[in-house]
């Protein structure tokens, strides 16, 4: 670790206090206990062709997204009112390969389970996710709430009052391209140009299509990750239960996220409440200038243009 660590570059975010380090590795930004064990991933983790990994950059539906896929690979054995989801944060439903790789071994050897999720940038995956050409399912969201989603994140993490944390500044450095493992555009891009590489391989959801379409994109999803609902289930009303169990509504109302805690981010206990803001689409329009508005979208026109994604 020593070694990699002189390799990279370091930013600590101006408006955190001196509480928030990201180091950069690999052209892309991470917070330090992340940093190394994406290293150990990247250095140990072998792959089997059989895990679906959930892939995202922070902020953008990533809880969602894997509530909803544990519920559907997992139906067999819980229904709405046995879920592990109803008493267990969705964050330790799926195991993150950064963090959790003695669990996933551990899912191999029992052919349990076959969900891995991380937030590393498609270049950074482990090389043998490619190699077992395994299938991925990518989250992305429109980069204003993703900012306002992570600058809330942040400020109740670190607890730093928002008064305290001027908007001006974590905007500026999300523009910079300084987030968890951001630069976010860059972060969609390497999946998006990878899926046009591995036709069939990578499934892209977008947050506000999941929500405006639920039903067809859990569709999708059950079907992407080789557990199509039969017209059976379909009839008896599974994918709406599913939808209800995994919905914000139903999930930030649980105990377990209301006052639990879990230790995703840091060695030290989260609190789940901080997974669970408004989940509206357009908070960011109290929160940009005119002036933001057209910086961001300047850029996102120039980084994303060829690829059709739609980002405002
Ligand atoms: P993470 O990457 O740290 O896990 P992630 O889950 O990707 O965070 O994003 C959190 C956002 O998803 C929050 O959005 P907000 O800040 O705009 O409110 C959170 O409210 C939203 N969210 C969490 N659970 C759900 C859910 N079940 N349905 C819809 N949105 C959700």
């Amino acid at each position: 670790m020593e070694k990699t660590f002189q390799r990279i570059a370091q930013h600590t975010c101006s408006w955190s206090k001196g509480m928030l380090t990201m180091h950069n590795y690999q052209g892309f930004w991470n917070i330090q206990d992340f940093h190394e064990g994406a290293v150990l991933a990247q250095e140990s983790f072998k792959a089997q062709p059989s895990d679906v990994f959930i892939c995202s950059h922070p902020k953008t539906g990533t809880t969602w997204l894997k509530a909803l896929a544990f519920a559907v690979v997992t139906r067999e054995k819980f229904n709405e009112s046995s879920s592990p989801l109803l008493t267990t944060m969705p964050h330790e439903c799926v195991p993150y390969l950064e963090k959790d790789l003695e669990q996933i071994e551990e899912n191999h050897k029992n052919k349990s389970f076959p969900l891995v999720s991380t937030h590393l940038p498609y270049d950074a995956l482990p090389r043998s996710i490619i190699a077992s050409d395994c299938k991925i399912v990518y989250i992305y969201r429109n980069i204003k709430d993703v900012i306002v989603s992570y600058y809330n994140f942040l400020c109740k993490w670190l607890n730093i009052p928002i008064k305290d944390a001027p908007f001006e500044l974590a905007f500026d450095e999300f523009y910079r391209g300084i987030s968890w493992c951001g630069p976010y555009w860059d972060h969609i891009l390497g999946y998006w140009k990878a899926s046009q590489e591995r036709p069939g391989r990578i499934l892209f959801l977008k947050y506000e299509d999941m929500k405006r379409d639920t039903t067809s994109n859990v569709k999708r999803l059950a079907e992407f990750v080789g557990h199509p609902f039969s017209s059976e289930e379909e009839q008896a009303g599974v994918i709406q239960n599913i939808i209800k169990l995994c919905s914000f509504e139903n999930l930030s109302n649980l105990e377990v996220n209301k006052s639990g805690k879990h230790r995703s981010e840091t060695n030290a206990p989260v609190e789940n409440r901080l997974y669970f803001g408004k989940a509206k689409d357009g908070d960011w329009k109290n929160y940009f200038t005119d002036e933001m508005i057209e910086k961001i979208d300047k850029l996102i026109d120039q980084k994303l243009s060829d690829t059709g994604l739609v980002l405002k």
